[in-house]
């Protein structure tokens, strides 16, 4: 019995040793699928603490959020600003208890032309002006850009026209209203005279100025005058004439002046003179030089 005991304790150690070899092989080979296992594990553990990390960082992130919302709301910056209006206001105290002028303080101190709705009772009208608002500019002097004016080229209300003057006859007069140009009027030539002669004096023309007269449509000129041109009415500042006249003889005399305004009170044109008939050759020239047609260039003004 105790050998079979014996051999029933060896038997045992030796199945006890094999099981524990073979546990041991089986370890091995689970300790190789546990290393897999483990790496995945790993992976998974490295997945996790990414997820914990991204999640840490939104919780930084809300943290930071909330963080800087606190400091947004401010109630440091609010209450910073509070105090920084005290101290002004007490800074403008001080100054107005001293009595010293200072711009910005809504009243006009020597130096001053105004502050701020305080204009020291100037108005667009007291300074020359036509109308508008005279305001205070930042620095305690006038603004009368928002003044208006007739003759300052900007059409405001009550004028009709601006044309950047108050001269009359131009076709807005110096009240800005519109007026109708009138082209009558003593217009000097510009430059030299006009003269001509023919046949030892007979013909003499001398002209120094024009004169527009029934709206243009009649036209002398002096001192010497041959004889009045007419032709149809013209306006100004932009009216054309063309007005004619005429001395009948044996020597006819055609005088024509044809023009155009530059601007209300300048034309410019041609003043010509045509002779025609048998004693324009001035009795070939017995009775002087013989008439021969002129055309002069003509610049004039009122
Ligand atoms: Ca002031
Ligand atoms: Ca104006
Ligand atoms: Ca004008």
């Amino acid at each position: 019995m105790l050998r079979s005991r014996a051999a029933l304790a060896l038997a045992l150690s030796i199945w006890t040793a094999t099981a524990l070899i073979a546990c041991n092989g089986d370890d091995v080979g689970t300790v190789s699928a546990t290393d897999s296992t483990s790496t995945s594990t790993s992976t998974s553990t490295s997945t996790t603490s990414d997820t914990s990390s991204s999640t840490g960082t939104s919780t930084t992130d809300a943290s930071t959020g909330s963080a800087s919302q606190g400091s947004t709301s401010g109630t440091s910056t609010s209450g910073t600003s509070e105090t920084t209006g005290a101290p002004t206001s007490s800074t403008t105290d001080a100054v107005t208890s001293t009595g010293g002028p200072e711009c910005g303080d809504g009243v006009v101190d020597p130096g001053e032309e105004c502050d701020s709705a305080d204009l020291g009772g100037a108005t667009c009208t007291s300074l020359g002006f036509d109308g508008g608002e005279l305001t205070c500019l930042d620095s305690c002097t006038l603004d009368s850009s928002a003044c208006t004016a007739c003759g300052d080229g900007q059409l405001d209300p009550g004028e009709a026209c601006d044309d950047g003057n108050t001269d009359p006859g131009d076709g807005c007069d110096a009240s800005c209203q519109i007026e109708a140009c009138d082209p009558d009027g003593l217009y000097q030539v510009q430059g030299a005279p006009i003269s001509y002669t023919c046949c030892n004096g007979l013909v003499t023309v001398n002209v120094n100025a024009f004169t527009l007269l029934n709206n243009g449509a009649s036209i002398t000129t002096t001192p010497s005058n041959p004889v009045p041109m007419s032709g149809a009415q013209t306006t100004c500042p932009d009216g054309d004439f063309a007005n004619q006249g005429s001395i009948p003889g044996g020597c006819t005399e055609s005088y024509a002046v044809t023009g155009s305004f530059s601007d209300a009170n300048t034309w410019a044109g041609t003043y010509e003179i045509k002779f025609q008939g048998a004693d324009c050759t001035c009795f070939n020239g017995q009775l002087g030089t013989p008439c021969v047609n002129q055309s002069f260039p003509v610049t004039a003004k009122r």
